[in-house]
């Protein structure tokens, strides 16, 4: 990992750390993912999947995007878990040098007040994208919407995007820029994320979780990767998912083992795709009652308050 010459010595740089904020499942990670045109951020149609500060690093020619992934703004919680991540969520906007705050573009929640205020009480700069627009068939109901947020926000950058169609993602990279001040890559161009390979196996594992299982499971379940040890082109993943009943095991399991032998699969062909080598995934269910209250349990399990 290397700054090249051409990287350290050009005046005309510009860099800069760009969190995305905002209530959970408005798509900020899905957004992090088309800007970086790759998987860096796991995603579902369930909210509050992603629980950690996750970076992603974008280099455009004479630009350095540093984008900060965060779970999304909720105080409704019920467990010291999800107090957790929502303080991953509010510490993790300070400091950057501008907001994306991601709205629906379907119209403004009650949540997003409360990312709004987050932003406000730091005095960070910050635009609105309005996410999701391709679900929107005629755009004209757009502008209400658009009126609305400029009201409430007092912003007048409000940048509409589809992140699943790629549309108008070169506008909203045009907005960030001018939030950007002249200075050198903050990270060098191999960078991509700051998480590494064993992160990222236990979050595929997660993302099939939340694909494949109802309500409660994806959030009383946690992802522990016991052996991550490669051997020439073979490599060894131990991992144990974490529940808190007999009965959630029962499920996560299934009859025959159907339902862990498919994220199984899954995750082994991903991994083995992505790094062209032979994955040999063992996946164990435990059941550790009452973890997502347990500190001690949180912690061994990857959380911390500021991750
Ligand atoms: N149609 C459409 N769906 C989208 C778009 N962006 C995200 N989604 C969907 O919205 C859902 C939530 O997306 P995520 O990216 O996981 O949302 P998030 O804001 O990161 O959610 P949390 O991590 O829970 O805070 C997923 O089902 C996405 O496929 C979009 O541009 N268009
Ligand atoms: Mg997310």
């Amino acid at each position: 990992m290397n700054y090249s010459a051409s990287e350290k010595s050009d005046e005309n740089f510009r860099s800069g750390m760009i969190a995305l904020a905002g209530r959970p499942n408005v798509g900020k990670s899905t957004l992090l993912n088309c800007l970086l045109k790759q998987k860096v951020s796991i995603t579902s149609k369930k909210a509050n999947t992603t629980r950690h500060r996750i970076m992603g690093v974008l280099n455009d020619p004479g630009t350095q995007y540093v984008f900060i992934d965060l779970p999304g703004f909720n105080t409704n919680y019920k467990r010291l878990v999800d107090r957790s991540v929502y303080k991953t969520a509010t510490t993790g906007v300070s400091g950057t040098d501008l907001v994306l705050l991601v709205i629906d573009c379907r119209g403004w929640h009650e949540q997003d007040t409360l990312a709004l205020k987050r932003i406000q009480d730091e005095n960070l700069p910050f635009i609105v994208v309005l996410s999701k627009i391709d679900r929107v068939k005629n755009k004209n109901l757009l502008l209400p919407v658009i009126q609305d947020v400029a009201k409430r926000t007092q912003i007048n950058e409000i940048v509409p995007v589809s992140a699943v169609k790629d549309e108008n993602i070169a506008e909203l990279k045009k907005a960030i820029l001018k939030y950007l001040l002249p200075g050198p890559p903050l990270f060098p161009s191999d960078v991509v994320t700051d998480k590494g390979e064993i992160f990222r196996t236990a979050e595929s594992i997660r993302e099939q979780i939340f694909r494949y299982y109802g309500d409660e499971i994806p959030y009383t379940s946690a992802v522990q990767i016991e052996k991550y040890e490669q051997d020439n082109k073979v490599l060894q993943i131990d991992a144990t998912i974490w529940v808190e009943s007999k009965g959630q095991k029962r499920i996560m399991i299934g009859s025959g083992g159907l339902n862990i032998k498919r994220i199984g699969t899954e995750v082994r062909t991903r991994i083995e795709a992505e790094q062209d080598i032979k994955v040999f995934l063992n996946l164990w269910v435990k059941v550790r009652a009452r973890w997502t209250d347990d500190l001690q349990s949180i912690s061994n399990f990857g959380f911390s308050e500021t991750d």
